[in-house]
């Protein structure tokens, strides 16, 4: 299921790359030691991805005992012409259908402004968007990381707490995935996203800080494990990898993790979350987990597929046991036109377009109109933000038909700049390169 390579060490495109990524690394080893010690719990983990771990933790001795009897599963790509769970209208002017989700076209946001409409948010869906009732949802806070017993919210309970807003973008971390494939020449297993599986939205709601400490973490507490409401996820092989939850570190959790309520200023729709969703900004997007039904808060390190088989990078450039678990989305650019857009030759265009980063503020965008020959510095509209996006717009005056390259490339305040190829890993996460958009001067 997941390619494995000899490779000593990660590349720079792993999250261990970051001091966030050596921390988690450092967690990661941790975990496996604990698991080996039987402190771990890993539900629904598959017993090969576990050895794995335990290998990384240098401690292959105990695993062979553990009771543990998944066979590895496999999760494949699905395309289609409609999106069978999805609850919102998605005009085709608006969204591509990719199995059960839909990417948002990056030329439809050239009409919207700094916040991404609800009507035009890409929807990452596992299955299908459940119906909720918000009178009788509850979320339940319970575990062995808490001081007292399990605790209880109901809507109007988080409503009451103090609120708090912010602007974020949520974006699956496979976005871009497709260009390993059709600009990179391999390709990678999952959703063929082009650059749309983002959006950027207005997010309130109260603190996952400000309901934990009410519900009362225990000293010893180190994560906490959302899960959805949604039906369990079942792979295309049949294997029922449960409901989609995905362990996060007690220290993100306490940090900047919103339990949102409302989008843009609206109750979150449906197909978003409704009633409530949790935000982690500027992590991968399985972090944000939609329908949130529960909160486990465990006093030892919660392992869940989607923190195993999926959201590690897999392959030569990494361990056999993947990298760290990922946390924060990278850097990228995109151009508000369809791919091959047909763009008038003698006339004065202004190209616009969108970059993002979530390690920090983006600095600079360059843009390049004959295939990286020459470029030229974007005008930025925004005030740069980390974890959001930037909008920005130059002119073109493109002479001679015929095909041409175009190229976006941003820095951001970390220092970073997007490169010409992005490392494969497996599953095709964390695509950074410079996309090469084409388009035909007529
Ligand atoms: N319960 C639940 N939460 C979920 C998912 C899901 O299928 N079920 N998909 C995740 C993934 S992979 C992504 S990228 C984001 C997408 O959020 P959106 O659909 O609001 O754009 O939600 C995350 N949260
Ligand atoms: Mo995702």
């Amino acid at each position: 299921m997941i390619s494995t390579g000899t490779s000593a060490g990660p590349s720079e495109e792993n999250s261990a790359g970051n001091s966030e990524g050596i921390l988690e690394a450092e967690y990661d080893r941790r975990r496996g030691a604990q698991w080996l010690a039987g402190q771990a719990r890993a539900d629904g983990v598959a017993r090969r991805d576990m050895l794995r771990l335990v290998a990384a933790a240098g401690a292959l001795a105990g695993a062979a005992t553990l009771p543990m009897t998944l066979a590895a599963p496999r999760a494949r790509a699905a395309t289609g012409t409609a999106a069978p769970g999805i609850v919102k209208p998605l005009p085709a002017d608006r969204f591509t259908i990719r199995g059960t989700n839909a990417e948002t076209k990056f030329e439809a946001l050239a009409g919207t402004g700094f916040h991404t409409p609800a009507s035009h948010f890409f929807v990452r869906n596992h299955t299908a968007t459940p119906r909720i009732d918000a009178k009788t949802w509850r979320l339940r806070i319970w575990g062995d990381g808490l001081t007292g017993g399990e605790r209880e919210f109901t809507l109007a309970d988080l409503k009451r707490l103090p609120s708090t807003s912010r602007t974020a973008f949520v974006e699956c971390a496979g976005n871009g995935r497709s260009f390993f494939t059709t600009q990179q020449g391999r390709p990678a297993s999952g959703t063929a996203w082009t650059l749309g599986a983002i959006g950027n939205a207005r997010w309130r709601g109260v603190r996952l800080s400000e309901v934990l400490r009410r519900a009362g973490v225990s000293r010893d507490a180190v994560d906490v494990l959302p899960s959805g409401l949604d039906a369990e996820y079942v792979t295309d092989d049949g294997t029922n990898l449960g409901r989609v939850r995905r362990p996060l570190p007690l220290s993100k959790a306490l940090d900047d993790v919103i339990l949102a309520y409302e989008m843009n200023g609206a109750p979150l729709p449906a197909d978003h979350g409704y009633p409530v969703r949790v935000l982690v900004p500027g992590w991968v997007g399985i972090a944000s987990i939609k329908w949130v039904g529960d909160i486990e808060v465990a006093s030892t390190p919660l392992y869940s597929p989607w923190n195993t088989q999926f959201y590690r990078l897999f392959g030569e450039a990494y361990p056999p046991e993947g990298s760290a678990p990922l946390t924060r989305q990278t850097l990228k650019s995109a151009f508000e036109l369809p791919l091959n857009a047909s763009i008038e030759a003698s006339t004065t265009h202004h190209l616009t377009g969108r970059s993002w980063s979530a390690t920090g503020a983006i600095t600079r965008v360059d843009v390049s109109t004959d295939a990286g020959t020459t470029w030229r510095r974007a005008h930025l509209k925004d005030t740069p933000h980390r974890a959001t996006w930037t909008r920005w717009t130059t002119p073109w005056h493109p002479r001679t038909p015929g095909p041409a390259t175009l190229l976006a490339r941003a820095t951001d305040s970390t220092g970073r700049t997007q490169p010409e190829v992005t490392v494969h890993n497996a599953q095709g996460y964390l695509f950074d390169a410079v996309v090469r958009h084409a388009v035909k001067v007529v």
